[in-house]
């Protein structure tokens, strides 16, 4: 069951599709409206966990932490970072007492959860929130309903569960034809190429620079023969340049966002001064997403939509000012680019709002306005995955999880904050491979490949300042090749559990603790998680460990992919001591339960969806099959299939 309560009044954020009926009186939290916000407590048990809140940074359990909702470009990430690129504000709290609550605001919002051991949740909303509180028999009961709420996850096609490469840096044909090769010829699988900001002309969204990339076009459809699909960004601002089509159009239509004085805000980007599309009118989304037809044109299929937190290095305010990102600090800390936010509105249905109070949509309204734009250009699914994110725009695109590092601890974080982010709807997420800033090891890269293999997204990803991080760059490259080609022979079973779970609202990551509720032990557990019904996933997370422990709940069936093959290995419940090398990957098969494995391929239109093997001591597996592309994604597309 789920209730809405009203404190104050917000624009509407489109999370909530699902009718849902005001309740009387707001229940577990004492709550209340204070200023032009709201404030809200509840006391937790000594073992209640706390699940959910999406994107952020700490553990599956988010007990112990602060977490503000205020979408940020910092690329600084560490377990203090309070705010990433998103605003994931559900929380699922577990224990005597279980229920769901979603803090539906698009400002900023405050998230104490027990942080100094006070035993409460405190929450702070600066401007008005509409709580959602959600009952339900157990997690995967209330997730579910949750779940159905915000309506159906963004669904991809087939080959955006493909592995892809990306680096910032790639700058002309030659350069993305190297990365081909490179793939091909180390015999590694890939199935897309991102192209970042260089392929633009001077970071002009909606071109190209002729003289990197002379035919795009032909260029885009000979990658493709060869298996490999094109991927560009795209950025949130529009580089003011009187006599861009584009441009103009903005201008005469007055679809930007506006100023103090109330003319078009200027704020400075990857292009230079920029005015920011207003994405909150729909007129506005409509005309930008109509611009990806620019992109359709020359056959692309797959977008990544970047700095639309969005990101600002200066602003016509703070030009100069201390803080501001070109002045002095390279990262800026807040300050100036804090008073940007404070510097420009939006319109809403004729109603001029500060974007103060709405910062935490604009991301999501951009993914919106591209989806919808992609959806009237594209007659099949297409690939999007967006920055900067807020509930509901899980219907629209995915999400990668921005600027991390090539850490243990980034690694560490990429895993526990998936079954978070499926709380949130965000199936199909994932974080950069290897991490964006940094130098990443060897090591560090094969164990982190390890993890993406399960990740929907599963992109290695990094900036132009670090090493290159392109698999087949690493000494031992059989090693890589081995753990790359296990994301194709698991790729029936990944895509079945993702499309499964976009359409019965479900999730597709889930702590241990959701399946096997009344064992004590596996609450605990923050490094493992059960991805979709069948598997139990235990990566290695640690630098220089060749061995970890692995508690199971049950009796399972070990497997290990060594590169060749395929081992199968009954195990006890219990504790265990498992020794994993890096070329290897092992997972863990519960009982009773089948996993559909292919013969893999170069690419996912190598792979045989139909002809697949099931591994596992179950009978049966039902898998979903299509062309991957068809929209109609519904459960006839399910088959039953037997050992
Ligand atoms: O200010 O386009 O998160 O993935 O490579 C940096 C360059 C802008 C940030 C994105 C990152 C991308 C980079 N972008």
């Amino acid at each position: 069951m789920i209730e809405k309560f009203s404190f104050g009044t917000h624009v509407e954020t489109g999370a909530v599709v699902a009718p849902v009926k005001e309740g009387e009186c707001l229940p577990y939290f004492s709550g209340k409206a204070e200023g032009e916000g709201a404030r809200f407590s509840y006391p937790l048990q000594k073992g209640d966990i706390v699940y959910g809140l999406g994107e952020t940074m700490r553990g599956i359990n988010k007990r112990g932490g602060r977490y503000v909702s205020f979408n940020s470009d910092n690329p600084r990430h560490n377990d203090d970072m309070p705010s990433l690129y998103a605003s994931h504000n559900f929380l699922l709290i577990d224990g005597e007492v279980r229920f769901g609550a979603f803090f539906d605001t698009p400002a900023r919002a405050v998230f104490d959860i027990d942080l100094n051991g006070s035993g409460k949740i405190d929450v702070k909303c600066e401007r008005g929130v509409t709580v959602y509180i959600v009952e339900g028999a157990s997690c995967n009961d209330i997730a579910r309903q949750f779940l159905s709420a915000i309506g159906r996850s963004y669904l991809p096609p087939l080959w955006a569960f493909g592995f892809g490469q990306s680096r910032w840096g790639y700058k002309c044909e030659k350069d993305v034809i190297k990365v081909a090769d490179g793939y091909e010829k180390a015999g590694m699988p890939l199935d897309y190429i991102c192209l970042d900001i260089d392929y633009m002309d001077r970071y002009i969204d909606f071109t190209v620079n002729k003289k990197r990339f002379p035919d795009m076009k032909g260029f885009v459809q000979r990658m493709k023969k060869r298996g490999i699909r094109l991927v560009p960004i795209v950025d949130a601002g529009i580089k003011i340049e009187p006599g861009n089509a584009v441009f103009d159009e903005g201008v005469e239509k007055g679809y930007y966002c506006k100023n103090l004085e109330g003319k078009n805000f200027s704020a400075a980007v990857w292009p230079g001064l920029t005015h920011f599309p207003d994405f909150l009118k729909k007129e506005a989304r409509d005309w930008f997403g109509r611009q990806y037809k620019f992109y359709t044109d020359l056959g692309f299929e797959g977008f990544w939509n970047d700095m639309n937190e969005p990101a600002i290095f200066f602003s016509e305010y703070s030009k100069g000012k201390k803080g501001s990102r070109f002045s002095g600090d390279p990262l800026y800390k807040g300050g100036a680019a804090l008073s940007d936010y404070k510097s420009f509105s939006h319109d809403v249905d004729g109603t001029e709002v500060p974007h103060w109070d709405v910062h935490n949509i604009f991301g999501a309204k951009m993914t919106e306005a591209s989806s919808e734009g992609l959806e009237k250009l594209l007659p099949t699914r297409f690939l999007l995955f967006s920055r900067s994110s807020y509930i509901g725009a899980h219907r629209y695109g995915g999400i990668w999880t921005g600027d991390n590092n090539s850490s243990w601890l980034m690694l560490r974080r990429n895993f526990t904050m998936l079954p978070g982010l499926n709380l949130c709807g965000f199936l199909y997420s994932g974080a950069d491979t290897g991490g964006f800033g940094g130098n990443c090891s060897r090591e560090l890269l094969l164990r982190w490949l390890a993890l993406s293999c399960f990740t929907p997204l599963m992109r290695d990803h990094t900036t132009i300042f670090t090493r290159r991080q392109e698999c087949y760059r690493y000494a031992g490259k059989q090693d890589f090749k081995a753990v790359l080609s296990f994301r194709y022979r698991i790729l029936p079973y990944l895509y079945s559990e993702y499309m499964k779970a976009a359409i019965a609202s479900d999730l597709l990551f889930r702590p241990l603790a959701f399946a096997y509720p009344t064992d004590e032990r596996a609450k605990a557990v923050e490094d493992e998680l059960l991805f979709g019904e069948s598997i139990l996933i235990a990566p290695v997370m640690e630098k220089g460990a060749k061995v970890r422990k692995v508690y199971l709940p049950e009796d399972m069936t070990e497997v290990r992919w060594n590169g060749k093959m395929f081992t199968e290995t009954p195990v006890q419940k219990g504790e265990h001591f498992v020794k994993v090398p890096l070329n290897e990957v092992v997972f863990y098969i519960r009982k009773g339960k089948c996993v559909s494995v292919s013969s893999g391929g170069r690419n996912t239109s190598e792979v045989d969806m139909k002809n697949v093997t099931l591994l596992g001591d179950g009978k049966e597996y039902t898998q979903y099959l299509d062309d991957g592309f068809t929209r109609d994604c519904t459960s006839k597309n399910l088959r039953v299939i037997t050992k």
